[in-house]
């Protein structure tokens, strides 16, 4: 039986600090492959190779995964600084414009961390550069020094909001959840439902409303154990499960 084709949105880095080019996180890959059921495939984060007509055609969903460099402000209509860290504007003008024509059509999409603030800009939203400086806020970021299992260790409660469709993928209200991340929603864009917060009131799970396919995104990285994580498996499953839709 034919796999659904899952694209998973690349992030530029360097080979030997030198040499371009593009790739993904392994666990990323595994979650699609291994949770999901579906085949993944690497998108480039180099949008002038080909258009988002050719990628909604290609494709079954896509994954928007984590990545180093924010989303530029500009994006949102404020003014980059220091805090604002480094950008890939390449990534960002793929992105932006392929969720929301993917909300349009109803294609799966799902998006993490990085992908989950890209959800609120490409709606119309605003993000915070660094959410540990704001007053009664806790430190999100993952911990600089440790080994990968100590960086990706359970960090904060998320509460789900009742009747949201994440309680209906989790089963609960309340989840443990890992935490890697600088920024945070600020303003939530038009159209977009915050369904999950952390303690201290940073959204951490995103829906879109009235969207007719599968539109969620979360704030942590639910590919780490994704096979394994009573969070992140069923999350994953839910998505491979819309990916299969005959609707799709
Ligand atoms: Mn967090």
């Amino acid at each position: 039986m034919k796999k659904p084709l899952v694209g998973i949105i690349g992030n530029s880095y360097k080979i030997d600090n030198k040499y371009p080019a593009q790739g993904s996180g392994t666990i990323n890959i595994e979650a699609i492959a291994e949770v999901s059921g579906a085949l993944p495939v690497i998108i480039p984060s180099l949008p002038n190779y080909f258009t988002i007509a050719e990628l909604l055609y290609s494709f079954d969903g896509f994954l928007f995964t984590g990545g180093r460099p924010n989303v530029h402000p500009s994006f949102y209509g404020e003014k980059a600084t220091d805090a604002h860290g480094f950008f890939d504007i390449d990534r960002d003008q793929l992105v932006l414009p392929l969720i929301k024509a993917c909300e349009k059509v109803g294609k799966p999409i799902l998006g993490l961390c990085r992908g989950f603030q890209e959800f609120n800009v490409a709606f119309g939203g605003t993000l915070y550069p660094e959410i540990r400086e704001l007053p009664g806020r806790m430190n999100h970021r993952m911990p600089p020094e440790g080994t990968l299992e100590e960086q990706f260790a359970l960090r904060h409660e998320v509460i789900i909001n009742k009747n949201s469709i994440f309680e209906q993928i989790f089963g609960t209200n309340k989840v443990m959840v890992n935490s890697l991340h600088g920024q945070g929603i600020k303003k939530p864009g038009k159209r977009v439902i915050i369904d999950g917060y952390a303690n201290d009131g940073t959204p951490e799970a995103l829906s879109i409303k009235d969207s007719i396919g599968f539109c969620l995104a979360v704030q942590w990285h639910p590919e780490w154990n994704a096979s394994s994580d009573k969070v992140s498996k069923p999350l994953f499953q839910n998505f491979g499960e819309n990916l299969r839709l005959p609707s799709n």
